[in-house]
Formats: structure tokens, sequence, C-alpha cells
């Protein structure tokens, strides 16, 4: 850290024992009407909590906090928090507001305790081979539930690969992926995953402009950098009956190559929308290495940038008319093509912009300028006024109509430094949040009276805010999640490499005033960029307790290899050794397995358990194979028997006080 940097920390150290000091006397007497004295004592707290609290120094308000948060052992989370995971390739969920993390899910990368790339779910990752080459990480950023009429329906799970511009579906009925799909024209994808009101399409679209084409071409000339390097919005149409992305119905609209951001549906008043952010319409090519000013200057010079306004109703005719070309394989509708059918505009933001969001009723769209001290408050009807009467300021350099900003705002807010994320209060409330990055802090203000109401320090940096619900057409208020980048000096030392630092915030003020911090949970996995909370009572009612028996959980459908108990076989086929397998506390079946050297092994085995829980796994030594055995499910290994000798297998999971004995052995013979 350097000294500037230091300082800043301290003073804000200081700064929050003020705040908390504060807040400290306004709980005290919350608690005991007695004012100003923050003692347990005489907050009229007494007996052993007050001898716990003065033991371990917690004031009436911390006392407060984890009264608010602490769940009682047997006690659900009223909410659910998905959070990318990431460069750890992951999704984490955890309780609201215990905190208490509940499950990581494998989606980009193996997770070998779900068995997840080691048994026969690697050809889901397999699906997400780029050029042929197998891609076993990603950088998870925006998660986005599936949705209906505008909400949350706890169906499934999308998120974006920023690096190799993948999506992955995940199915919450087991909270597992079902599928991945590679952008064929995209290098990298940030904006998004972004959800349309009733799930019709999955929006992402480009970060970094590139072409199309998998060619060599020369980012830093100019004149092939404006005519090559594209980006993109990708509408990935989502089949909701196969739970799948239907890959041939989808469509991507060529963009300029302006850095596309981060995207929202529009909903309601704004629905058949989407809407992103760009950060470099300087179309700057860099290159510090030969003395050019380094990117970050370069694609920073502009006062403005564009926020990106794509209809993909019009998008569906226009496919529908065939006015599109093929590219990989995949329909791209051209710049021209947009225009020409009004279903593309641009308008100007505020410097260096990061993120579009859309308020719950669709009609304004918040838009922060890191560079700048404001977030925009569009007015989507205003908006609309201008495209339907072609009231344009100009055209960009390929031809998009570029709308008015001045005649296009509801107006700005002055947040603070370095806005970036924004989210809503219930809606009606009119009432929004905005993490500001340099200031760590988060502003709760009023977007229509353009009002700020209140401001709270958090540690340190923060990205993305997650309130419940808090990007549908009804946010449930309650608490907002802090994701923060930095965590400093919150957590005990482990080494250079910090966890990041979700905090709580207890937004619940029945007369929307004060904001109140909770909680703060390392996050060790890798940088949260966003994250959801759900009404848990949605993933209660999809959730699966245990699967059918013999479910292929791949594709959640019964397995052609589903084995009931007493039909369990092994079959030799000149040089396939095929395995029908059950487990069961606590043994498998079978207990041996014969093959010789160069054989294919396939080993099926159907979990028999119907107790919920019941889980067995299966590992076996040196085959790189691991297997969980949730309760009815089928699930499948295979590999080329290539060493001679004797490999034992055994149970994953503690199942039975006979566990340990659940095991057996694969003998293979020499040639
Ligand atoms: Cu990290 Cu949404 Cu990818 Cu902002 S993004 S922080
Ligand atoms: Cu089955 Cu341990």
């Amino acid at each position: 850290m350097n000294d500037e940097k230091k300082e800043k920390v301290i003073s804000r150290r200081s700064l929050l024992k003020k705040a908390a000091l504060g807040s400290a006397v306004i709980a005290g007497a919350g608690i005991a009407s007695l004012g100003s004295q923050p003692k347990a004592e005489a907050a009229g707290i007494s007996g052993e909590l007050a001898e716990v609290a003065k033991k371990r120094h917690l004031s009436p308000n911390e006392l407060l906090s984890a009264a608010k948060t602490y769940e009682p052992d047997g006690v659900h989370d009223p909410y659910l928090c998905l959070t990318s995971g990431g460069q750890s390739g992951q999704i984490m969920v955890y309780g609201v507001p215990s905190m208490r993390l509940i499950k990581v899910i494998g989606v980009f990368t193996p997770e070998p305790w779900q068995g997840y790339g080691f048994d026969d779910s690697a050809k889901i990752l397999a699906e997400g081979n780029i050029r042929g080459k197998s891609i076993t990480y990603g950088d998870t950023h925006h998660p986005g539930f599936s949705e209906t009429k505008g909400d949350y329906d706890g169906e499934y799970v999308f998120i974006n690969d920023k690096s190799n511009a993948r999506v992955a579906v995940i199915d919450i009925r087991d909270f597992s992926t079902k599928q991945i799909v590679t952008n064929p024209i995209l290098k990298s994808t940030h904006g998004g995953t972004s959800v349309t009101p009733n799930t019709e399409y999955i929006i992402v679209n480009a970060q970094y402009a590139a072409p199309f084409d998998d060619k060599y071409h020369d980012a830093k000339n100019q004149e092939v950098y404006d005519k090559i390097f594209r980006g993109a919005m990708t509408f990935w149409k989502f089949d909701r009956k196969k739970g799948r992305i239907d890959k041939d119905n989808s469509y991507s609209v060529e963009l300029p190559p302006y850095m596309q951001d981060i995207n929202d549906a529009g909903k309601l008043v704004s629905d058949g929308w989407g809407f992103c952010n760009s950060f470099n319409t300087e179309r700057y090519t860099g290159g510090i290495e030969s003395g050019n000013p380094p990117f970050e200057a370069g694609c920073s010079a502009n006062d403005t940038d564009f926020m990106h306004m794509i209809n993909w109703r019009k998008g569906e005719e226009a496919i529908k008319a065939g006015d599109y070309k093929v590219i990989n394989g995949h329909r791209v509708i051209s710049m021209k093509a947009a225009v020409a059918r009004g279903m593309l505009y641009l308008v100007p933001v505020m410097k260096s912009p990061h993120g579009i969001t859309v308020s719950p009723d669709g009609r304004y769209l918040l838009a922060s300028g890191k560079l700048d001290t404001h977030v925009s408050v569009f007015d989507f009807k205003k908006i609309q006024h201008l495209m339907n009467r072609k009231i344009y300021d100009g055209y960009d350099p390929y031809g998009i109509p570029i709308l008015s900003m001045r005649r296009s705002l509801h107006g700005l807010v002055e947040t603070g430094l370095g806005p970036l994320h924004n989210q809503f209060d219930v809606a009606g409330s009119n009432i929004a949040y905005n993490s500001l990055f340099v200031d760590s802090a988060i502003v709760k203000y009023d977007y229509m009276k353009l009002k700020v109401l209140d401001k709270i320090p958090i540690h340190y940096n923060v990205g993305h805010l997650a309130a419940v619900h808090g990007d549908t057409v009804n946010p449930r208020g309650d608490y907002l999640i802090s994701l923060n980048k930095l965590a400093i000096d919150r957590f005990n030392e482990v080494g250079p490499l910090h966890p990041q630092n979700h905090e709580l915030i207890d937004i619940s003020d029945p007369l929307h005033r004060k904001m109140r911090m909770l909680y703060a949970m390392p996050f060790p996995i890798g940088e949260p960029h966003y994250a959801q909370i759900i009404d848990a009572n949605l993933i209660k009612k999809r959730a699966w307790k245990v699967y059918p028996l013999g479910t292929d959980t791949n594709t959640m459908t019964r397995s052609p290899f589903r084995t009931l108990a007493g039909h369990e076989k092994t079959v030799t086929n000149g040089n396939h050794v095929e395995v029908f397998g059950t487990s069961i506390r606590s043994h498998f079946n079978p207990e041996h397995i014969y093959c010789k050297v160069g054989d294919k092994v396939t080993i099926h085995i159907t979990n028999l358990e119907r107790a919920e829980d019941e889980t067995h796994g299966f590992g076996i030594y040196y085959y790189n194979k691991s297997v969980s055995l949730e309760p009815g499910k089928t699930a499948t290994i295979e590999f080329i028997a290539d060493k001679e000798g004797v490999f034992p297998y055994y149970c994953l999971e503690f199942c039975s006080a006979l566990h340990l004995e659940m095991f057996g052995y694969l003998m293979v013979k020499p040639a």
C-alpha cells in the first residue's frame, strides 16, 4: 500500500469509528431509551449477556447487529444470495442475513466434491471448449435469475464468463450447471447476463472489441481497428421447456468497437430493449510500449461515452425477414440493417460510465460515470419521444443516430467519487443505492427528486451492490449487500492474497432513513462482481430434495443406465467392460471389477438411497475420476485402463458407521 492509500484507509477507519459510535448511541437509545451512554448496562442489558458484551467489548449497537443477523441452528434464512465467484469460475450461494455459506456451484471450473468435470458432467464443461481447446477456468461476473413478468421466478440462473465469452445455465432444481455456450463471434463478454422480463433472451455484450473472425489483424492500426474490430450484443434465446439456450434461434447485433460494458434488459415501459454502456468511444488503439499514452488515458479522453439502446423485438423481425448475415454459423444483424430498422440508438453518458440499471417501472435508466461524480438518470419516455420523432443530435462514425443527452435526461444526482453500480429499494419508493468505488461508500438517493438521502462508509472500494430482488419490477428492500474489492485489515492475516469482503447493510428502516452496517463476510474464492438476492421461498418451491431414482443429472431425465437393486451386472464386450452398479449404505455392488490393460472401462452407478442427504461418493486411485452420488442419481465414469495393477475405489462421503467398509477393487490384468 502506498502512503496516500494508507492515509486514506486510516482516515476512513477513524471516520467509521465515529460513525459507529454515533449509531451506537442511537441504538443504545433504541434498546433502552437511555440516551448517550453506549454501555451494555446503560442499554438495559444485564446478566450473562451483559457480561459477554463487556468481556468481548461489544457495544449495544454491535449486539443489535448480531441479533439482526444470527439465525438459530435449524432456522433457514429468508433470502439467498447467489454471487459470482469471479476468477474461480464458480457461483457461491449464501443465506441472508446470516451470511452462512451454503453451496459453491461448479460452473466453468471442475469441482471435485460435486464430481463436476470428473464424471460424465465433463461433457458440459467440454461444450465450453473454444477452437477445440479445453478451458477449465472462467471469470464469472454477473449472475442473472430467470424471470417471469420481470421478477425472479427461481427456475434458472445464468452467468457469463468474461474471459472466454461464454454463458452457463444452472438449473435451480439441483443447483448445478446444465449447459455452457461459447459466443461464436466475441472474444470477451462483460455485460450480462441480463434477462428479459419473461426470459425470452439472455443478453450479453462484448467487452474488448475484436474481429469476429479468428484471423490475424493488427489491433494497433487505426484503420484496421475501425474497419475490422467490432463489439456486439448477443441475444441468447432461452428454451424454457428444455431449460437450455437455443443456439440456433439466437442472434447478435453488430456494434462499433467502443468497448460495450454492462447491460440491463428493459422492462414494462422499456420492455423489448436492451441497454448497455461503453467506455472507448475514442476508439483509442493504445501502444504504451512504443511511447503512446496507455489505454487508460486514451480510452478516457472524451467527456462522454455512449449508452447503446437496442430493440430485440425489432431484432426478431429482422431475423424473420432474413435481414442478417451468418458469421461462424451465427446470425448477426449488421449495424446498417439495425439503424435502417430503427432498432439501434446511442445517447451520450458522462465520462467512462460503468453499467446501466433500469428502474422497477422500466422508465428510468441509471448510469454512473466512473470519472464523474454523478448518477445520470435518463427518462425512457423522453428517449422514446426523440426516437419516434427522429430528433437526433447527429450520427456516430458508423451511422448510428445519437440522441441528445440533455433532452434524454431526467436529471443528475451528485453522489460522490467514483460512482459505479445501482440497485433499487422497494418499488414506488423511488429510492436507489449507488456504490462509490473511490469514496468507499454507499449512497442512498431519490432518483426522482435527484436528492441524496444517506451515505454509509464500507470496507473498502465497493463494486456492485445487491438488494433483495433489487433489479426487478418488484424489489423487496430489507437488505443490501456491498460487494467490496478490498478487505485490507478486516480479517485475520493469511498472506498477501486477501479475501474480498461482502458487507451486509440493513435497509429495512420503515421510514427509509438510515442504512445500517450489520456484518462483514470474507469472500475467499475470487472477485465477486455481481450478485442477486432472492426470496428463499421461491427456491424452496423449486429445489429437489432427492432425485427421482435413476436420474441423469446432466439432462434431469431418467438415465438409460439406471440400475435397480438386484440388477447389477458387468458386461464385457470385446475391449469394453461396462459396469451397471449401485450404491446403498454401506456397499457398492459390484465390489470387484476385472479388466485388462487397454480396455475401455465404463462404470455406471445408481445411488439407490431415498433418504434425504444420504449421499455417497465414488473415488478411485490413479484414474482422476470422482463422482458425487446424491440420492437417486445415476452417474457414469469412463476411462481407458492404461495401467496394470490393483486400483481400490471407495465411498467419498462418511455415510454410515460402516462407511470405511464401503469400497471395492478394480483389477487390471496385463494385456
Ligand atoms: Cu466488476 Cu459488473 Cu464485471 Cu462492475 S463489473 S465491479
Ligand atoms: Cu457411502 Cu461412505
